[in-house]
Parts: C-alpha cells; structure tokens; sequence
C-alpha cells in the first residue's frame, strides 16, 4: 500500500486543494465575524462551522483515496449530514436577522435535507438499487427547492425590506438550484452513466461541488453581510 500523493492522481490533488481551502476558509470567516454587524455575526460564523466540519472530513477522505483509490463513502455522508443541515440554519438566520422566520421554514428544509441524504447513501452503498436512490435523493431536493422558491421561506423573503437580506436569500436560491445541482450530475456520472462505477469522476465531480457550495456559499453570506454592514 503507497501512501503518498502521486502527481498522476487528480482526484487526490483535488482533495489536497480542497481540504486546505476548507482550512483557510474557516480562519477566514471566523475572523470576519467579527468584522459585520450585530445581527450579520452569527451567519458568518456558521459559515465558518461549515468548513470546519468539512476541513477535517476532507483530511480523512483524502487518505482514504490516497491509499486506496476508493470512495470514502461515509466519510462523505457523515460529512453532509452534519453540513447541510448546518446551511438549512443559514436560511433560517438570515430571515431571521430581518424577523421574517418561523420555526417551520427551518423544518421543513430539515426533512428535505433528511430525505435527499438517506437515498443518496442507500443508493451509493448498494443498500437499494442506485436509480432507486437516485429518485428518492431528487424527490428530497425538490421539495427543498419548493419551499425556498416558493414555500413560505420564499414569501418570508419577498414580504422584507432589508437590501442585503434579499440579496443574501437570492444567492442562496442559485446556490440550491444550480449549485447543488453539480452533485446530483455526480452521482450520475459515478453510478448510472457508464457501464460500472466510476469512482474518479464520482470524487472529482464531489470535490468541485463542495468547493462552490461550502466556500462560495460562505463567500457570498459574508459579501451580503459585508455591504450591509457597510450602509448601517
Ligand atoms: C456541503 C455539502 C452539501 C451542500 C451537499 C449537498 C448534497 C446534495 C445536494 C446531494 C444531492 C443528491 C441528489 C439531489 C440526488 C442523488 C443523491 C445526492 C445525495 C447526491
């Protein structure tokens, strides 16, 4: 068994970039914290949970590739469970910070979170044919994508005045939408689109979408709260 990094394997060089970029993410957004308005903190500040949880995740699905050219499967999905819901709180805190919320929005993008994950991983793990998960998976995220376009997240937006929370609430929408969307063509491509599993585009594919939807999602949190700091 080799250990090291080799400079022919991409996938494990992704996962290095990734889980250094997820590292100084973290110092990033904790800092900055400091740095918005009162009511702006607290959602920096998850950002920064966000890339924690995912740095040290990433330190061991790197290994587990570097070692042994597999998918680490549940490394990936302790990760996301832990992670996902983390950015439903986002949400939340955002309409929050403008009053908008109601503790309903928040449970509701719980249990399309819960869903989306439960067949994701029964799919992957061979526990149910992998189409099977496949629909169940996006049967949980559109449910997600209803409540934040049009569900009552979506109203609780439109019904504020505060510029920076819209414009933090509408990036989130095409983090959800388009941004997510990079992980569904993943598991396509890592399970249904080819003749037997695919694990190399499966992981790169994965990487990618956590760099735009844990750091760019960070980014654009911190950005909003940055301008709105900025006016007040
Ligand atoms: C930080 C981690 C994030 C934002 C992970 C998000 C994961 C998804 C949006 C996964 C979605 C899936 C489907 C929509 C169908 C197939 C199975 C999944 C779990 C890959």
């Amino acid at each position: 068994m080799d250990y090291m990094l080799k400079p022919e394997d991409f996938v494990g060089v992704s996962f290095w970039i990734i889980s250094i970029g997820m590292v100084a993410s973290t110092a990033f957004f904790f800092l900055e914290g400091n740095s918005v308005s009162k009511h702006w903190q607290t959602s920096v500040r998850v950002a920064g949970l966000v890339t924690l949880i995912a740095a040290v995740h990433y330190f061991y699905m790197r290994d587990v590739w570097v070692s042994t050219g597999e998918s680490p499967l549940v490394y990936r999905y302790i990760d996301w469970l832990l992670t996902v819901p983390l950015q439903m709180v986002e949400f939340y805190l955002i309409l929050a910070a403008v009053g908008a919320a109601s503790a309903g929005i928040f449970w509701r993008l719980l249990i399309g979170t819960i869903i989306m994950l439960v067949g994701g991983f029964m799919g992957e793990a061979g526990y149910i044919n992998p189409v099977v998960g496949f629909i169940v998976g996006i049967a949980g995220w559109i449910y997600i994508l209803y409540e934040v376009f049009a569900g009552e997240a979506a109203q609780a937006s439109a019904s504020s005045n505060s510029e920076g929370m819209k414009s933090a609430f509408n990036a989130m929408k095409w983090i959800v939408s388009i941004g997510w969307s990079i992980y569904p063509i993943g598991y396509f491509l890592g399970y249904l689109s080819g003749a037997g599993a695919d694990p190399a585009t499966l992981n790169w594919v994965y990487n990618l979408a956590d760099f735009v939807n844990k750091i760019a999602f960070g980014l654009i949190i911190w950005a909003a709260a940055k301008a709105d700091t900025a006016k007040a």
